[in-house]
């Protein structure tokens, strides 16, 4: 099973060729995703062979080849991790049973609903991120973000396969849905907020695949715990995908910091713009703007359909099997805080209906492990007056319970007076913003980095940064 058919038009570990219909019903949308992919893919670097990783084969370690390929020639295909011997339905009323290798009648619709939002979110990403290679900072940057992109589009295949092999004509429709959306239209917008804003800074990039990557992770793991057997093992190749998209997101905003140190003792004000980088409160308030944006994606912090999911067994927690003894829930209550009559309480609440918050939660404390990490580095860099931190969960969020209220990054209730006058300090300003905006100058020159961010520590699959990542 594990082993991939790469003499398919579509390379899978699905036996496509052995159901006729889907492999049609596949071969007809693969057309329209590679016109898809030639508008709105990356529009930088179209024709030229990038060193990019394909995935060969579902087994852990070996599962990659790294060589150079032009990207419309990239073999985006099917893969699923190799079913789990016995696997049993991690959560909720029917933990325990068998999982489901079809969809259940009475949950077909959540079950399409969610595999959607999640499809859409993967093209999206690409959408957004279309014009950032003319801006690359160095030509290994280009080539992991265009490592990124491929992948997002195969995680697009691995959802339109799941739409089209389970749920009949309305999932083909689906499908077709998802290559008609566009990040940011108006009339056609993405799904969900994050994937309709812009991202047109390098700052922002680092940002977006630290925090909104970070969210994908969770969302696959909470959906690798699922009863529907064939998307848990969807998600869980992916989630394989998913660690480099961290890495260069994690990696990269360490860069911009350390330079930001550097440049800061090589100034005698310590004025890092007067440098030409990025300064650490900058970096700060992008990291407070995405953050934000990253957290609303784990939906409402009260929510009935994320009691349902788990419920149904469809959505489990981080880790549910492995993390959790109560697998039920059912009776059990957590505290939560909410905004009652303008003032912020502690209210006690069933547990199955935090399941969002229970996520987020994990997520939380993911990120905060990652700025650790930072802190560590800018002392590393000599610099002992400036921590970075996240903001509370309830800062500037616009989905969910405290969506409609302002907080300060402690997470205190604030009137709009208090947030106006402090706002600019906490959130990137238009000024900001056309900062760093001037210093996205492409360095398309082999072995050379941009100003305002340090080279990287290691090249890619062992290679310099010398190496030819993009070969024009
Ligand atoms: N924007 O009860 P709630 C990734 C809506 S990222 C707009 O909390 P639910 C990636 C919600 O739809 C991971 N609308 O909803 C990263 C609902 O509307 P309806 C993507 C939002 O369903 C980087 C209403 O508010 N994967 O992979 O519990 C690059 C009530 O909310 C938003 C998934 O998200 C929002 N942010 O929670 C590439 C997993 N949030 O139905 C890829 C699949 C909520 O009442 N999705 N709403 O009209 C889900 O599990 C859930 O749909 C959500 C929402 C967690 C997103």
């Amino acid at each position: 099973m594990s082993s991939i058919n790469y003499n398919d038009r579509i390379p899978n570990n699905v036996d496509l060729s052995n159901d006729r219909r889907l492999q049609r019903a596949l071969e007809k949308w693969q057309p329209a995703f590679l016109d898809w992919w030639g508008d709105v893919g990356p529009q930088v670097f179209k024709t030229d062979e990038i060193y990019l990783r394909t995935a060969i084969s579902t087994e852990p370690g070996g599962w990659a080849n790294f060589g150079h390929v032009r990207m419309p020639d990239y073999r985006w295909g099917i893969f699923l991790s190799a079913p789990e011997k016995d696997r049993t339905i991690a959560c909720g009323d029917h933990a325990g049973e068998e999982v489901w290798q079809s969809v259940p009648g009475e949950y077909r619709n959540i079950l399409k609903r969610i595999i959607v939002v999640q499809a859409d979110t993967e093209p999206a990403s690409v959408e957004q991120q279309r014009w950032l290679a003319s801006t690359a900072p160095s030509l290994m940057d280009a080539r992991n973000l265009f490592q990124v992109n491929v992948e997002e589009g195969r995680h697009l295949w691995a959802m339109v396969y799941l739409l089209q092999a389970y749920f009949g004509r309305d999932g083909r429709d689906e499908a077709d849905e998802l290559l008609a959306r566009r990040s940011g239209d108006e009339d056609k917008p993405r799904i969900l907020d994050a994937f309709n804003q812009p991202c047109d800074d390098w700052l922002s990039f680092f940002c977006f695949t630290m925090f909104t990557d970070r969210d994908g992770k969770y969302q696959l793991g909470s959906l690798a715990e699922s009863a529907f057997d064939p998307l848990s093992r969807s998600c869980r190749f992916m989630l394989t995908e998913e660690a480099h998209h961290l890495f260069v997101g994690e990696s990269g905003l360490e860069r911009v910091m350390r330079r930001a140190c550097q440049l800061m003792k090589q100034d005698s004000n310590e004025d890092v713009r007067a440098q030409g980088g990025i300064d650490l409160p900058t970096i700060q308030k992008w990291i407070n703007h995405q953050y934000a944006y990253s957290l609303d994606l784990f939906g409402a912090e009260v929510s009935t359909n994320a009691a349902d999911y788990f419920a149904a067994g469809i959505k489990g927690r981080w880790k549910e099997a492995q993390n959790y003894e109560d697998n039920n829930c059912l009776g059990k209550t957590r505290t939560m805080h909410v905004v009652e009559d303008g003032k912020l309480v502690e209210k006690s609440l069933p547990l199955r209906n935090c399941m969002n918050e229970e996520l987020r939660d994990s997520y939380a404390e993911d990120c905060e492990r990652v700025v650790r990490r930072w802190n560590k580095a800018v002392k590393d860099e000599d610099i002992h007056d400036f921590e970075f931190s996240l903001p509370s969960t309830r800062f500037y969020r616009r989905q969910g319970d405290f969506s409609g209220h302002h907080f300060n990054r402690e997470g205190n209730l604030i009137d709009d007076a208090t947030w106006n006058a402090n706002v600019t300090d906490w959130l990137p300003t238009d000024d900001d913003r056309a900062y760093v905006k001037s210093l996205m100058k492409p360095v398309h020159e082999a072995g050379k980095v941009a100003n305002w961010i340090a080279a990287p520590r290691r090249g890619i699959h062992g290679q310099s940064l010398e190496f030819e990542y993009v070969r024009t």
